[in-house]
């Protein structure tokens, strides 16, 4: 158990501490913090005067006290060279949680590192070079001439295809306005990197093409709406688990103000069990479809509502696409794009057919039906805010699905207006300003197969771990770990020798298939086993940082303490190696290629910041943000008046609509047929096993467990994945809770400790992706839709047992997750 667990008293935070504005930077809510730090050597006191509470507290406070912090709230850290105390806890006044935390928010401070409570030892503190067979410590300089000397071997002026770049693109952890604009401005700017991916999908591309094809930013309203809406439609998302306060502070209110619930997944999740304890279980259906038919479901509903004239005519007629096709479908566009009637026509799907295809019976899709669009007694439109995820978006057909879905809002004009949207719940925060990627091209480069397929020279990895994330990952892992070995094999062997001569060493195996890799993490990640250079990164709070969240909420996270040694903020980073690139090329005599890399003299975040955001959005700065605190401002930013930044509280308010960049401000529908399961390989997998390892996440656990591996509060609760299995599937193999089995099929075997799940369909398991010791991507195989998105939560595989429980997953809760809230 971590040491503070029995702690029985905690300092009493001073009524001087000072204060920085925080927001979470894990999930995409973005939940207000407050950090406050003060001196180690002293303490508030119970007094009024003595603490930053302004009560007296030695009277027993009432339950919704905010005169309060847990354990997990507290550390102790490094501020400007000094110890001092820090808490983190949530804010009231932020309208996003109104005080709430989560189980993995409300744990940023335990999380963060310290020397003098021991938590997150494992954080990287200087750069480390693979040499004499190990990594060895050493210099910025040293590491990045290493970097700029081979990576200058394999660029070129106008061929930069042999550097290959996975890079985040996203807000909060990393990722943040000015480490996207670091990263963006050398590979897009410097560079016109075309073999990169994202963190999270193998290409570079977007989650979303169809609703941004169709006109329509994915992240369109804002968290009110939850509120006062008549029908919250939430497909492919667990959002109690996922985006927790934003359920708690904005979807239960709305449920309290009378919202019925619709929630669209295969698997009864904890968020169906929490809308029926909320809402009264008459209020929430649950359309568990069979895995992957969420095209035909919305086809059957959108033709219904059609066929109803439920639809609201006069957006149809005022702010969409009048006509017939407006974009051909194509090798770029998975579907055609046109007016609702053609829509219409090309989706057409009966009740029977969306029954037979999604396993639902009529009735419940009649009856979602009328809950989504059948207007009020008094002839009133019925407003409806649908948010949606990763059951989607890496679920099959990405692009018909999330046109499909967009239809339904389109066509009851539930978009841009209040209680309405039709929007991504998110994943991390965003934060993403870089120049034009237009060079990548579409359908973009699928990098993972090109790498198997012995492309790539040198990869320069940021902040993500495909090891532990991928899809095919078992190949991946055994392509890469080869690869990279060659050139490990050439360093060893050069032990010794000058610079020169190693960078020629490192060419050679290279040029015989080899793969240089630099690993810019805040940790030693599991593709950073495989890395010759590793960099180390600061997290946030250890810089400055802004980000928005998933109503466009910005907000700037004040730099509350030092980064662990000399590691440095990812922006910093990118322009340290554009700053080496640009003087190994110059000393090479390339001097208009050296130019290119020119324009990174920044000296901190802000510069950063200023470079890259500031200049496309002159009225936002660091001061302005500062003042605006934990709610921010909604983007996009329309101004700056009375001393504070003005807004934008929804998106599309007026009826026109850009995304897609027509003149015309009409929003297109997407003209998506229901062809079964589309990645390839997914029907032969279906057919050829059992079980259908539908795979996610947890509440506890945050991504790919890399802060998690060290945290005992985490890793007591599971020391290895979990998979959810019916107790009669148990029964078959013969398995008892937290055994350990094998979980294997035609591209992969991982492992994972068994948890019954009574509520869980025969044969369809339920697995947490991204374990550090049981790779889920290890079985799921290669195929995407045309736009190389993946198609994680599709893959079935077998199941044997390996061993009885570890004593670790003997000591495991096996009990139901479904609680009395
Ligand atoms: N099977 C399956 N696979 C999936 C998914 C799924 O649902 N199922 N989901 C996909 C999705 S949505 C996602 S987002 C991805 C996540 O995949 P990844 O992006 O690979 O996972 P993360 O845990 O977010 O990776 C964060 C890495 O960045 C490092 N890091 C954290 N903060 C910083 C920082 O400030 N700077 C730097 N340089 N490094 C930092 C961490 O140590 C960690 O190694 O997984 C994808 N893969
Ligand atoms: N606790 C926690 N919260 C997180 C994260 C985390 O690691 N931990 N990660 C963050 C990130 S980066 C992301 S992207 C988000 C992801 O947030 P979500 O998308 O909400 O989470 P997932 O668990 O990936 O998938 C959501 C649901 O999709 C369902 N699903 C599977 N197949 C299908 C299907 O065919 N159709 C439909 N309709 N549903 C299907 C699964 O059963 C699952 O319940 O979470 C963010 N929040
Ligand atoms: S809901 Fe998300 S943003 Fe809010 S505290 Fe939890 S992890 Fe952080
Ligand atoms: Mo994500």
């Amino acid at each position: 158990m971590a040491y503070k667990r029995n702690i029985d008293r905690l300092p009493i935070i001073p009524a001087d501490a000072k204060i920085h504005n925080v927001t979470c930077h894990y999930c995409i809510v973005g939940c207000g913090y407050k950090a406050y730090t003060w001196p180690l050597k002293k303490q508030g006191g119970t007094g009024p005067d003595d603490n930053i509470f302004g009560v007296d507290l030695t009277v027993q406070q009432g339950a919704d006290t905010e005169a309060w912090y847990a354990p997990s709230m507290y550390n102790v850290v490094k501020q400007d060279g000094r110890d001092v105390h820090l808490v983190i806890k949530p804010d009231v006044e932020c309208v996003v949680n109104s005080g709430l935390g989560s189980v993995r928010g409300a744990r940023m401070a335990e999380n963060r590192r310290s020397d003098v409570t021991g938590t997150q030892q494992q954080r990287l503190t200087e750069p480390l070079v693979w040499r004499y067979g190990t990594w060895q410590p050493t210099s910025w300089d040293d590491a990045l001439d290493l970097v700029a000397r081979v990576t200058a071997r394999v660029i070129d002026k106008d061929n930069e295809d042999d550097l290959y770049v996975s890079m985040f693109d996203h807000g909060g952890s990393a990722g943040g306005y000015e480490n996207t604009w670091g990263t963006g401005k050398l590979y897009f700017g410097s560079m016109k990197v075309k073999h990169c991916r994202i963190h999270n999908r193998p290409a570079y591309n977007s989650e979303v093409h169809s609703s941004r094809d169709m006109g329509v930013d994915e992240l369109n309203y804002t968290y009110e709406d939850y509120q006062n809406t008549d029908t919250i439609l939430l497909v492919g998302t667990n959002p109690v688990e996922c985006q927790t306060n934003l359920f708690l502070n904005h979807m239960v209110k709305g449920m309290q103000n009378g919202a019925k619930v619709i929630v669209v997944d295969p698997r009864r999740t904890v968020t169906v069990d929490a809308c029926e304890q909320v809402a009264g279980p008459e209020n929430v259906m649950h359309l568990a479809i069979s895995s992957g038919s969420d095209l035909a479901l919305f086809n059957t509903l959108f033709t219904h509502i059609a066929d109803q004239g439920w639809v609201d005519t006069d957006f149809i007629a005022g702010s969409t696409f009048q006509g017939d096709i407006a974009v051909a479908e194509d090798a770029a566009h998975p579907a055609a794009l046109g007016s609702f009637e053609a829509a219409r026509a090309a989706c057409k799907m009966s009740l029977q057919d969306g029954a037979a295809a999604t396993g639902l019976t009529e009735e419940q899709l009649i009856q979602a039906a009328e809950w989504i669009a059948k207007p009020h007694e008094d002839g009133s439109r019925r407003k409806c805010v649908t948010g949606y995820e990763k059951g989607i978006i890496w679920g099959n057909d990405n692009y018909r699905v999330i046109g499909a879905l967009l239809n339904i809002g389109l066509a009851t004009g539930n978009v841009g207006r209040e209680g309405g949207g039709v929007c991504r719940l998110g994943g991390h925060q965003e934060g993403y300003f870089r120049p034009s990627d237009a060079h990548v091209g579409r359908p973009a480069p699928y990098i993972d197969q090109l790498i198997i397929a012995g492309g790539g020279k040198v990869h320069h990895i940021w902040a993500n771990d495909h090891y532990k994330t991928t899809l095919n990952a078992a190949e991946f892992k055994r392509v890469y770990n080869r690869r990279s070995n060659m050139v490990k094999e050439a360093m060893d062997a050069r032990a010794g020798a000058t610079r020169e001569e190693l960078v020629d060493a490192i060419v050679g195996a290279i040029n015989a298939g080899g793969i240089f890799s630099v690993c810019v993490d805040i940790i030693h990640s599991q593709i950073g086993q495989a890395a010759h250079v590793i960099l180390p990164a600061v997290e946030s709070g250890e810089m400055n940082l802004t980000s928005m969240n998933g109503e466009r909420r910005l907000r700037l996270v004040e730099k509350y303490m030092d980064a662990p040694g000399s590691s440095q903020p990812d922006c910093i980073i990118a322009a340290r190696l554009a700053n080496h690139l640009e003087r190994v090329l110059r000393e090479d005599g390339r001097a208009d290629y050296a130019d290119q890399f020119m324009g990174f003299d920044w000296k901190t975040e802000e510069d950063a910041f200023m470079d890259g955001y500031h200049s496309a959005h002159p009225e936002v700065t660091y001061e302005r943000l500062r003042d605006a605190g934990n709610n921010g401002v909604q983007e996009p930013v329309k101004g700056f008046e009375n001393g504070q930044l003005v807004g934008t509280l929804r998106l599309y308010e007026d009826g026109v609509f850009t995304r897609h960049g027509r003149e015309d401000g009409k929003a297109l529908f997407c003209m998506g047929a229901w062809r079964g399961l589309q990645a390839p390989g997914k029907e032969q997998q279906k057919a050829g096993f059992r079980f259908l390892i539908n795979n996610g996440r947890a509440n506890l656990n945050w991504q790919n467990w890399f802060l998690d591996q060290k945290n005992e509060f985490v890793m007591d609760r599971f020391p290895v994945p979990f998979i959810q299995i019916h107790p009669d599937d148990m029964g078959d193999l013969g398995l008892k809770p937290g055994d350990m089995v094998e979980v294997y099929n035609n591209v992969g075997a991982t492992q994972a400790l068994v948890y019954p799940e009574p509520t869980a369909r025969r044969n369809e398991t339920f697995m947490i992706f991204g374990a550090p010791n049981g790779t889920q991507g290890n079985v799921i195989n290669a195929g995407t839709n045309e736009l190389m998105l993946p198609n994680y939560k599709q893959t079935w595989a077998n199941i044997r047992k390996i061993s009885d429980a570890t004593p670790a997953a003997a000591r495991v809760s096996y009990k139901s997750w479904e609680v009395e809230l």
